[in-house]
């Protein structure tokens, strides 16, 4: 049994106070933004906001626990190759934080009520604490390895529906991803008569909450990053839900193309999945 406490401060309370305290900043500043700033396209956007937020957010961590790790967004240069090394440099790390400031960007700048706040805790690559925080409808998912997962106070659990067909699926369009976007894009056109229907919302992480709250049957996204799913994806487990990449193999951190469900669609995902990238 890991620990979750240190002294008298919870993991899981600084982070759960941590991403209540981003999101309600974030939320005071919706429809406030004064500059968005571009990437690496006019589809990849940063604001202030994402910054500001991401500085709260490690400096109330920090403060809590000085000797962990953090990992955030905002402090990697954008791009996979980036991610990918920044992930590979903090996986020595004890303990490290893993966190996405606002998921949802494109969203938040447009006013489109669908982002979050996601904050992850890895103990020697596992992670064993997660929380994504949406604003918006003030709804905190919070997951604790091996103790559960909840949306204030109440279990969440993963939907029942065993077959695609009577399942609400979601995905991601990255427009500024070519691979990414034309891989999800082929997989929806394959799935679209096969599902109950599709949703592109544009927050990875509050999918993910989503799936592990039975909302949504599955999710799949290729080209993410830790922090996009490092969290939910503990929501998922301990809600009795899967998660692997788009080959199978179990989520750990390094896992960019993901595949997320209750568990009873998870092979027949895979397959059609698989099916629709190979028939290109
Ligand atoms: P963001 O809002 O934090 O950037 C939607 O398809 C998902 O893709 C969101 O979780 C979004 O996170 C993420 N996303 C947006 N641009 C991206 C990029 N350039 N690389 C990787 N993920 C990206
Ligand atoms: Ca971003
Ligand atoms: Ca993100
Ligand atoms: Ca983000």
């Amino acid at each position: 049994q890991e620990s979750f406490v240190v002294g008298s401060k919870s993991f899981t309370a600084v982070a759960i106070n941590t991403a209540a305290k981003a999101g309600e900043w974030i939320k005071s500043k919706l429809g406030d933004i004064n500059h968005v700033n571009t990437k690496y396209s006019s589809h990849d956007l940063v604001t202030e906001v994402d910054k500001g937020s991401e500085k709260l957010i490690r400096n109330l961590i920090m403060t809590h626990f000085p000797s962990h790790s953090f990992l955030g967004e905002e402090g990697v240069e954008p791009g996979p190759e980036a991610s990918a090394r920044a992930l590979k440099e903090a996986s020595d790390a004890e303990y490290l934080w893993i966190v996405d400031p606002i998921d949802g960007t494109t969203n938040f700048v447009h006013g489109f009520p669908f982002f979050s706040v996601s904050i992850a805790l890895a103990h020697k690559g596992e992670v064993i604490v997660g929380v994504v925080y949406d604003p918006t409808r003030d709804e905190l998912f919070v997951a604790e390895r091996g103790k559960g997962a909840y949306m204030h106070g109440k279990k969440t659990v993963v939907s029942l529906d065993g077959r695609l067909s009577e399942s609400l699926l979601a995905t991601g369009f990255p427009a500024e991803r070519e691979y990414a976007l034309k891989t999800n894009m082929q997989g929806a056109l394959a799935l679209a008569p096969k599902v109950r229907n599709l949703r592109v919302a544009g927050s990875a992480a509050l999918h993910l909450a989503y799936v592990a709250s039975g909302r949504l049957s599955g999710f799949w996204e290729i080209g993410l990053n830790a922090w996009d799913i490092a969290a939910g994806a503990l929501l998922i487990q301990e809600s009795g839900g899967k998660v692997s990449d788009t080959s199978g193999t179990p989520y750990h951190l390094g896992v960019r193309n993901v595949v997320a469900t209750n568990g009873h669609i998870h092979d027949e995902l895979l397959r059609e999945l698989a099916d629709a990238e190979a028939a290109g």
